[in-house]
């Protein structure tokens, strides 16, 4: 039997009995006392104390002779793996059940494994009822497809906890970290109404159920959305019926529900008229096609119906149904494969599995008639498609659970990349977003510090330097997660807060910060204890590559040192972009030198600092932490919880922040060399985009500014270096070029001073240079043109972020809605 965890009452209680046995307290022949007294002595429902006794009779422990009560019959535990799965489905009778059922059974079958299936109804005690009884009786692990409202998730948790083996199938539980395999409902859904919108059609409709948290309905629906903005197309409730309950348990409808349903579709019809419909499943294109015919529609020649495909249904329709093809006998035998693989005992991350669906064009689709086209007006005439277009980079960089800044230039997950792109994710595939930060909160080392680079091992070849180059740091991560040995601006927090604001409903948010809380509080801790010198509370930081701006002349003093690492080196990052847009190689001698002492150091800053010429307080690191220490307090109280840092801490950390980094003869903020004991006098914008702290007054904001604009002749903003600077250079990377994520957190940083209306027009500007230059890794200040890596994620992730609202700090408007 599935062993429960220590932390269950169950649990507790077998651990208990277990220990009495090994420790010989009852020796082997000892008659257990009767149930209601052992019950009562342990003061546990007699339930739980059967479910233990269960696992020690599994485990063979004890015996039950009948009538006689339970005896302990040995006092070594041996582990007789039950060879039965239990698999539990909302009904046997619904349609994308059965053959899922079968495929599981089948393929179990092939691995010497048998089923225990489980019918859970409609409701969440039927489905908890269901699984307790299997566990009780002996199964090794779970399949469980989720009924369609409120399952049973503390249930699910609870298993999870306890190590038994789960698999979800046809949808997941947001939030819970356990292994699914689905139809890629995204995806199949995008490419029949996107095929709707290819053949001219302009009025989409989309027919749904109401079990919109359902993340197969969920994926859908977002997969019809993505369609429509890369169509050119505006979303529009009017043309989204989502209202239409689930069937009963038994997959059937009671004549009420029928005609009701009947009623809503052919409301739908008449007043949304759309000219095409995308269902969410065939039986309720089967409902639309009837519904269609009361009103004298005819498909397709007025109306075109796709349907996600539930069961063989799609085939009897005439004319046959246009359908998105699930691949339910894959997702059945991945399933199980998946589970076998656990239950022997495989260490693997859980993952989801979104398999690939096939578009089947039948006869149900036309192009739209003219006459029908009419009805509403003509055709919207289709914009430039920005969004489309950098929906299309993100997807390119998409590397499953995290986003490449760049095809080939940065093969692996960079960490404050990751953290931006999520925001991008989360107007378009909020789930993603969601993997997208968890897949970076899993790179986290044992300290709490969460590196700047999780390596992907696949690509290892692909980036120098790899992680060879961190060879201690492997003490300090998992060992399957090869990362770097330093960090990047904390902007993740921020990040999350925000992705949390557009999660689709509030237990998804809840999960979202709840899960990803203390993995945060760690980092932030981390910066704050262990990057701390000489009783200074702002954050050392220890290399260039840490701070994001690599060969800022902000960091030009470290020329000075003429490092040279101990091991050759050759580069790669000049393979892929022309070198005048890189740092030189004296840039990269210092950075692998510096890498060298800090791993010589094992990553301890006090040690690193004896023999480093490199320490800095960064300007724009420090007003990242602040910034981030203050989400994560509005996240704790958000969840209830006690914020993390508290006002003393925070108000010391602001005073240091304005000693050190605060000129007033200047009027500016400057960054801190920590070595040499004095400011980095450099005229780059980090001191502005330090604004988005909430430290800088605003009118010390106001005026950098101005000075910033009044310096900046016709550039286009923001520059890196004031082209006055005799170091500036408008193509080198930090040099010089305009960053789109800059851009984005300058302009953060301007609405929290309340400089509303510059930062509205710096986001516009952004928006137009993407617009004129595409997605680069950086652009000229001088004519706006892209340089660095072509098709960059962040510039994607960020332009969908600004047309997704109207302006900063008052999010709303989706870009899709
Ligand atoms: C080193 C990924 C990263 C950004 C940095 C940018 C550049 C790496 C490199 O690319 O740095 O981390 O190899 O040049 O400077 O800000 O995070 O986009």
């Amino acid at each position: 039997m599935a062993d429960l965890a220590p932390g269950s009452t169950h649990g507790r209680i077998r651990s208990e009995l277990e220990r009495r046995i090994t420790g010989g307290a009852w020796p082997v022949g000892t008659r257990l006392p009767p149930e209601p007294v052992l019950a009562r002595q342990l003061g546990v429902s007699r339930g739980t104390l059967r479910r233990a006794l269960g696992t020690l009779r599994e485990h063979g422990l004890i015996e039950a002779a009948p009538r006689r009560g339970s005896f302990v019959i040995s006092a070594v535990r041996t582990t007789v793996q039950s060879r039965q799965i239990g698999v539990v489905v909302p009904s046997i009778a619904k349609p994308s059940a059965a053959s899922l059922v079968q495929a599981i059974e089948d393929e179990l079958h092939r691995h010497g494994y048998s089923m225990l299936f489980g019918s859970s109804g409609a409701s969440s005690a039927q489905e908890s009822g269901r699984v307790r009884r299997m566990l009780e009786n002996g199964v090794s692990g779970f399949i469980a497809y989720p009924i369609d409202y409120e399952p049973d998730v503390g249930l699910y948790a609870e298993l999870k906890a306890s190590d038994v083996p789960l698999v979800f199938i046809d949808r997941y539980l947001p939030g819970l970290r356990a292994d699914a395999v689905v139809a890629d409902n995204v995806s199949g859904a995008y490419e029949a109404v996107k095929y709707l919108a290819d053949i001219g059609h302009r009025r989409i409709g989309f027919v749904s159920t109401d079990n919109l948290a359902t993340t197969s309905v969920a994926d859908r629906l977002q997969g019809y959305r993505q369609a429509l903005v890369a169509a050119g197309l505006t979303y529009d409730d009017e043309l989204v019926l989502w209202r239409i309950p689930v069937a009963g348990a038994g997959w059937e409808l009671t004549e009420s529900q029928r005609s009701e349903n009947g009623n809503l579709l052919c409301e739908f019809l008449s007043e949304s008229s759309p000219t095409a419909v995308f269902t969410l499943h065939d039986r309720l294109a089967f409902h639309l096609h009837q519904a269609a015919a009361v009103l004298g529609r005819r498909v397709p020649d007025d109306l075109s119906i796709v349907a996600f495909s539930d069961d063989p249904l799609a085939q009897t329709l005439l004319p046959g149904l246009t359908v998105v093809e699930q691949p339910r006998d894959r997702i059945g035998r991945l399933a199980a494969q998946l589970l076998v693989r656990r239950i022997q005992g495989s260490g693997e991350e859980p993952a989801r599995y979104s398999l690939a669906t096939t578009f089947l064009l039948r006869r149900s689709t036309a192009p739209p008639s003219a006459g029908r086209r009419g009805r509403r007006g003509p055709a919207p005439p289709k914009p430039r498609d920005l969004a489309a277009e950098a929906m299309a980079v993100l997807r390119a960089n998409d590397a499953g659970s995290w986003t490449k800044p760049s095809a080939h230039q940065y093969p692996h997950q960079w960490n404050w990349d990751s953290a931006l792109v999520s925001l991008g994710w989360a107007l378009v595939d909020w789930q993603r977003a969601v993997r997208e930060i968890e897949s970076l909160l899993h790179a986290q080392w044992i300290s709490g510090m969460l590196p700047h680079i999780r390596y992907d091992p696949a690509h290892l070849k692909g980036y120098f330097p790899g992680p060879d180059r961190w060879p201690n740091a492997d003490r300090h991560h998992a060992p399957e997660i090869p990362t770097s040995g330093i960090s990047n601006p904390p902007v993740l927090v921020t990040a999350v807060r925000r992705v949390a604001e557009r999660a689709p409903d509030a237990v998804s948010r809840h999960a979202l910060l709840s899960q990803t809380f203390p993995a945060l509080e760690r980092w932030l801790n981390y910066l704050a204890r262990e990057r701390q010198l000489d009783g200074c509370p702002l954050i050392s930081v220890v290399h260039p590559w840490e701070t994001g701006w690599d060969n800022s002349p902000r960091w030009d003093h470290l020329q000075a040192a003429g490092l040279k690492p101990r091991q050759p080196f050759t580069r790669r990052d000049t393979e892929y972009v022309g070198a005048e847009h890189r740092p030189e190689d004296r840039d990269y001698d210092a950075y692998l030198a510096l890498i060298e002492l800090l791993d010589g150091a094992d990553y301890d800053v006090r040690r690193y600092r004896e023999v480093s010429p490199f320490v800095v307080y960064d300007v724009f690191f420090d007003a990242c932490w602040y910034r981030a220490a203050t989400d994560l307090n509005a996240i704790a109280e958000s969840l209830g919880a006690r914020p993390p840092f508290e006002r003393g801490e925070l108000d010391e950390f602001a005073a240091a922040f304005q000693e050190r980094h605060w000129d007033a003869e200047l009027n500016s903020y400057f960054d801190y060399d920590v070595v040499a004991g004095r400011r980095i006098v450099v005229p780059t914008p980090a001191g502005i985009a330090a604004t988005l702290s909430g430290l800088i007054p605003r009118g010390r904001a106001e005026r950098m500014w101005t000075s910033y604009t009044g310096s900046s002749l016709d550039l286009r903003p923001v520059w890196t270096l004031a082209p006055k600077h005799p170091a500036f250079d408008p193509v080198c990377y930090w040099r010089g070029p305009v960053w789109v994520h800059l851009n984005w957190l300058i302009a953060l940083g301007l609405a929290t001073v309340g400089l509303d209306d510059e930062a509205s027009a710096l986001e516009r500007h952004t928006i137009g240079l993407v617009e004129e230059s595409g997605f680069s890794e950086h652009y000229s200040p001088v004519d706006g043109l892209g340089g660095g890596a072509p098709r960059f994620s962040w510039p994607a992730a960020l332009v969908l972020e600004l047309l997704g609202r109207n302006r900063v700090g008052k999010s709303v408007q989706p870009i899709i809605s």
